[in-house]
């Protein structure tokens, strides 16, 4: 497997786990996956839905991302995600996340194999 996807399998999937986490989803979530290692990551989304779901939005027709690229694809419906934000004065390496859970269309950018390798929007 490319690293693309799986660098995107481990920063924004996790399909099992349900949504309306408790406040401490994202601080242990972001160490967890390794956003944590060099820095602090600023912000970062999980999606609560399957890997197939998330994979099919590769088949949505292609959109500009936001560093111009057209490769990326916006999902048809909405869907299960938490959003993690780094607090402010959260320091390396305690990292500290505001977590919010929210349903919304997401947008990924998929690779010439058609699988998510950046969460867009
Ligand atoms: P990655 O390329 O690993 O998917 O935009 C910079 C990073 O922030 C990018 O990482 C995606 C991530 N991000 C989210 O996860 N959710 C968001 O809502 C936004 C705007 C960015």
């Amino acid at each position: 497997q490319e690293s693309g996807a799986r660098k995107f399998k481990q920063q924004h999937m996790d399909s099992n786990s349900r949504h309306l986490p408790n406040s401490n989803y994202c601080n242990k979530m972001m160490k967890k996956r390794k956003m944590t290692v060099d820095a602090c990551k600023p912000v970062n989304t999980f999606v609560h839905e399957s890997l197939t779901d998330v994979k099919a939005i590769c088949n949505q027709r292609n959109i500009r991302c936001k560093n111009g690229q057209n490769n990326c694809h916006k999902s048809r419906s909405s869907m299960r995600v938490t959003d993690c934000r780094l607090t402010n004065g959260s320091r390396h390496p305690n990292c500290k996340y505001r977590t919010s859970p929210a349903k919304r269309q997401i947008i990924v950018a998929c690779d010439k194999n058609r699988v998510p390798v950046h969460l867009d929007a």
